[in-house]
């Protein structure tokens, strides 16, 4: 009988690749207006490409009203004018080719903005022949249909006095739910997403993918829901086959990687999205790990390193040999990585940016490396709502502030930890005005005045900068097929401050140790690695003994 042999992943660019965010509002404005644009992306394509990365995500770059900063799409096939032209996409998508990377663009099909034309025609009568193709309801005794509440605050109904009808949008009033039920609808959706393939992109990241299919009969959600409603919309009937569907319509024709956005998808459910035999998805973004700390919908709470390395864990033991996972501890969304996850006060903030990079270059799965994450940009301080411009924040303030018993100064607490705009402060290029993101007066929103010291300029000449750092991971990750292939092991998964995991593969093994504290710890190599020899680390000089503050280092 022979032994059977455990499975080994299939070997294929986006299980290798490094992914790199761009949130175009805030990358590069290369036209003085205050809002980052694709020219401004082109100009700084070498720092990115300099990197070692090799995909780039591009964040929604279609027209749009900007209700929510492009995630509210007025017309799938036209590049929103802030940005600039379709020979701009062009330019840019050629630029990224020419460089031996790839592009991945944000698809949003869960819903549309208002102003899109088909909700335009879909809004002027019941019977319009677009009517099906969003979510519309009379209502019950003159009130909502049922108990939803949007993402952005209030309820996920807004009455819409022409028509007479309820319309659905799990986001903003400004973003109407498409109907995936509707056969036009989701053929529609196909067109678009062909029309980018054709242009030769490599991909999708599918925004709110989880969510297109609505709970049956929209029901009420239970009260276990209330704390998380996303949960509940992410159970609807249809969504694997409307995936599947996209699969076999869009996808399989094209050599290209599928990412979905798995907001209120448990980890276990992650084979069901990316199991190469469902033909539906090639990866998923959870949110467990980078949503560690979040309570109810703005609100922190708090967490331990056990409970995140065990996130790690449980993603890693939700898979097999036909699935692949990401590693993806910021975005556009959540708060910049190393005031999240490491310690951005002066002392550690180096320390702990290069940490951060270790962890999320060395765990199993693609890793997502969020604009600015390199440079170890921060969290804001942001003072007051008026610092704000993130619809999902100014909602809630509305909601629980001025028209709440939420005091000022918790909600500002709160959110100084938690808000999407600490992602969205413009990326910091060097040490002039607005970090030389624009050289307009005004940007769409303030720079982090720490770009006086934060900055690719500085960073890039410095070759001890957490850019470099990056960079040197990036090519050892590419030089050690067991960081990409091996498997993975929590050496201690109880120990409160220190994190350390082993990635083996045929008789490679590599050993990652990680001081998640500013407190030394005293270090003895673990049994099976006493001969190993540290090779790469975030401290000068030799790596021995004892872990100092946020000390990482790489064994082999
Ligand atoms: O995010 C989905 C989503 O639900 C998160 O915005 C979540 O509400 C937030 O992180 C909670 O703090 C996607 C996009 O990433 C996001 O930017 C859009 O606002 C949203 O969908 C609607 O398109
Ligand atoms: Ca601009």
């Amino acid at each position: 009988m022979t032994l059977s042999t455990v499975e080994q992943p299939s070997k294929i660019w986006w299980k290798e690749a490094v992914v790199y965010q761009i949130y175009p509002r805030s990358f590069k404005d290369s036209n003085a207006d205050g809002i980052g644009d694709i020219a401004g992306i082109i100009s700084r394509l070498d720092y990115i490409a300099d990197l070692g990365v090799d995909v780039i995500w591009l964040s929604p770059h279609f027209d749009s009203p900007n209700a929510d900063n492009g995630y509210d799409i007025r017309d799938y096939r036209k590049v929103m004018s802030e940005f600039g032209t379709m020979a701009d996409f062009d330019n840019l998508l050629r630029e990224i080719k020419a460089r031996g990377l790839r592009l991945i663009i944000d698809f949003v099909g869960n819903h549309t903005s208002d102003e899109h034309d088909w909700f335009e025609q879909s809004r002027r009568d019941q019977n319009d022949p677009m009517r099906d193709r969003y979510i519309w309801h009379p209502g019950i005794d003159g009130k909502e249909p049922n108990n939803w509440t949007s993402f952005f605050s209030g309820p996920t109904w807004t009455k819409d006095t022409g028509s007479g009808e309820y319309y659905l949008h799990l986001f903003s009033h400004k973003q109407p739910d498409l109907n995936w039920a509707d056969d036009a609808t989701r053929n529609a959706i196909y067109d678009d997403m062909r029309f980018w393939l054709d242009k030769g992109i490599d991909g999708f990241r599918l925004d709110v993918i989880t969510m297109i299919s609505k709970p049956l009969g929209l029901e009420d959600f239970g009260p276990q829901y209330d704390a998380d409603p996303a949960q509940y919309y992410a159970k609807g009937p249809e969504l694997h086959r409307y995936i599947q569907e996209m699969n076999q319509q869009v996808f399989s024709r094209y050599d290209i990687m599928t990412v979905g956005e798995a907001f209120g998808v448990p980890l276990t459910d992650t084979k069901l999205f990316v199991d190469d035999r469902r033909a539906e998805l090639n990866l998923i973004l959870n949110f467990d790990a980078v949503r560690i700390d979040r309570g109810e919908t703005w609100r922190r709470k708090d967490w331990t390193l056990p409970d995140l390395k065990a996130v790690f864990t449980n993603m890693n033991d939700s898979i097999d040999a036909h699935c692949w996972n990401t590693v993806a501890l910021s975005n556009h969304d959540n708060p910049r990585l190393v005031s999240h996850f490491g310690d951005d006060s002066p002392k550690w903030h180096d320390l702990s940016a290069k940490l951060l990079a270790t962890l999320q270059l060395t765990l199993r799965g693609t890793p997502f490396v969020y604009q600015g994450d390199e440079l170890g940009m921060t969290n804001f301080l942001f003072a007051d709502i008026g610092d704000y411009r993130d619809v999902e924040t100014l909602n809630a303030w509305d909601q629980d502030v001025v028209h709440g018993a939420t005091p000022p100064a918790e909600f500002l607490d709160h959110n100084r930890h938690t808000a999407r705009d600490h992602a969205r402060t413009p990326m910091q290029w060097t040490d002039a005005p607005h970090g030389g993101f624009t050289d307009g007066p005004t940007p769409w929103i303030a720079a982090n005045s720490n770009a006086s010291h934060i900055n690719a300029a500085a960073a890039t000449a410095d070759d001890a900068s957490i850019y470099h750092f990056y960079r040197r991971l990036i090519a050892l990750r590419r030089q050690m097929p067991a960081l990409i292939y091996g498997d993975y092991t929590d050496l201690c998964p109880d120990h409160p401050t220190l994190f350390m995991y082993s990635r083996r593969l045929d008789d490679a093994s590599v050993l990652v140790v990680l001081n998640v504290s500013s407190d030394p710890l005293p270090f003895a190599l673990p049994r099976g690695f006493d001969q190993s020899v540290a090779t790469f680390g975030n401290y000068s000089g030799d790596q021995c003994g004892d872990l100092r503050g946020w000390e990482a280092r790489i064994y082999q």
